[in-house]
């Protein structure tokens, strides 16, 4: 019976477990310092903006970016004004993580540093959009 209960223990904690790999994007990196700059309801706060940031307009739909490339210099700070023209759309960026997310016609800035020079991916994380299309490339020199 104390073995039973144990067996059906280490089951369900296996079974548990598999969900956590939902969240496989091309990295880990989920940068962990932002602020919440905006509040909004959803479970990633908006990228903290710096004032005086240079701010690239970046347009989303369904289901391309424009543009979708983007060249910053390294140690830059930028504000990624993101425009939906139609639903929920985020940006996120390979290592820096989530940035900002817009919908409805409405215009959302979030800030965007990278420090490495390199080449980074960006992406919309709504399910099944990027494969549709949705993402681009950071350049940082
Ligand atoms: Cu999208």
């Amino acid at each position: 019976m104390k073995l039973r209960a144990a067996a059906l223990a280490v089951i369900t904690a296996a079974s548990l477990a598999i969900p956590a790999v939902a969240h496989a994007g091309d990295d880990g990196g989920h940068g962990g310092h932002h602020g919440s700059g905006g509040g909004g309801k959803g479970k990633h706060p908006t990228a903290t903006t710096v004032p005086g940031a240079r701010e690239i307009a970046v347009r989303a739909k369904s289901f391309a970016f424009t543009p979708d490339e983007i060249t910053v210099a390294a140690g830059e700070d930028v504000t990624i004004a993101l425009r939906s023209t139609d639903i929920l759309h985020d940006f996120v960026v390979q290592k820096a993580g989530h940035i900002v997310a817009a919908k409805g016609k409405k215009t959302k800035r979030g800030g965007l540093r990278i420090d490495e020079p390199g080449t980074y991916k960006f992406w919309c994380s709504v399910a099944g959009h990027r494969r549709a299309g949705m993402e681009g490339t950071i350049v940082v020199q």
